[in-house]
């Protein structure tokens, strides 16, 4: 049972039922990850008072500009995973194919895969507006001591055995579930400790808050647009109130804590959304499931969905249940149409 204030390693220790079949390994790889986040939040924290912001000048497997905070936070989990002896591969949104990673010894023992986003949002770095990483484990499916596989890192969401983010924003949070339920922690940036903040994360089942980027209205799917319209209108507890970040580990965080809907349909710009399923869609469909949230693609379970591609974009809807729902209902309505 989660104690308040109980550091993240006293956790990790009370809980290690919620690491199954791990022995050990999983929880090393959470708290491989706190230490890189730590050390990434300490450059993150200082974002303009050194050379460290502003386009890198190369741009990613995406075509986007690579921030240096970016680059910088890439290497540092990169690091410090191959480091630690327990991951045999990475993947990551700012590297074209996967890592291999054969361990020490050559031997490829280690069982499990990371994908990440070592940096979303960066855009918003140089406006000092919340920045997130994102992370998403498996055990590898190919037998252990040979080299790992695409296929390690193109599982469904369904089989992630742990998930989470950390959000650097007004303070900095590791969020993360194992599959029993999600936990966030508090860093104490002068203890360099991270503590219990907020056990049991649960997703309101209902909410007042939709996000989505409204610019692209014209672009969106009938649906969206009719859903839109419908969180608009004076009725009930409607009109609804929009905030949008365009960072979305905090447009999500925000939501599970107050209740709301993410969205990040296709559009006519986008024919199959912007948003990630490995590192982005799936770790916070893992999240948002655990808290009691649900994660569509408008029709269909994020989790389900079976990957073909490293760095394919799903259509993204996540949050409060019954929102995302209704948001369902409005794109089968407009499907039905025609
Ligand atoms: P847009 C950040 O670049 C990101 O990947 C997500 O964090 C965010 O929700 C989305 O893109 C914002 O995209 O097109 O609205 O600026």
């Amino acid at each position: 049972m989660p104690k308040p204030n109980q550091s993240l390693g006293e956790f990790i220790i009370e809980n290690q039922a919620d690491f199954p079949g791990s022995s050990g390994e999983l929880s090393r790889l959470i708290n491989s990850l706190r230490l890189a986040a730590k050390v990434v939040n300490h450059e993150v924290n200082k974002a303009g008072l050194v050379d460290i912001i502003g386009a890198y000048g190369e741009t990613n497997v995406q075509g986007e500009d690579q921030q240096k905070l970016d680059v910088y936070a890439n290497n540092k989990f990169i690091q410090t995973l191959t480091n630690r002896e327990i991951v045999c591969g990475i993947a990551s949104e700012e590297n074209d194919d996967f890592i291999q990673i054969e361990g020490h010894k050559g031997d490829h023992q280690n069982k499990y895969v990371v994908l990440m986003d070592p940096l979303d949002g960066s855009s918003n770095i140089d406006v000092n507006v919340s920045v997130g990483t994102i992370f998403s484990i498996y055990k590898r499916v190919t037998p252990v001591g040979t080299p790992v596989q695409q296929e390690d890192f193109l599982q469904p969401g369904n089989k992630q055995v742990a998930a989470g983010y950390i959000i650097y924003g007004t303070s900095t949070m590791l969020v993360y579930t194992t599959g029993c339920g999600v936990n966030g922690f508090t860093l104490n940036p002068a203890l360099g400790s991270w503590y219990l903040s907020h056990p049991d994360m649960k997703f309101p089942e209902e909410g007042r808050i939709y996000s989505i980027n409204e610019g692209n209205y014209i672009h969106f799917p009938q649906g969206v647009k009719d859903y839109i319209k419908y969180c608009q209108e004076e009725e009930g507890d409607r009109p609804y109130t929009s905030r949008y970040i365009g960072s979305m580990v905090s447009d999500i965080h925000r939501n599970m804590i107050k209740g709301g809907i993410f969205m990040y349909p296709k559009s006519s710009k986008n024919n199959s959304g912007k948003l990630r399923l490995l590192y982005e869609c799936n770790p916070m469909a893992f999240l948002t499931e655990q808290a009691g949230g649900k994660a569509s693609d408008g029709f269909k379970r994020i989790l389900d969905i079976q990957p073909t591609e490293l760095h394919q974009r799903v259509p993204f809807f996540c949050g409060s249940r019954k929102m995302v729902e209704k948001a369902e209902e409005f794109m089968a309505k407009a499907e039905a149409k025609g």
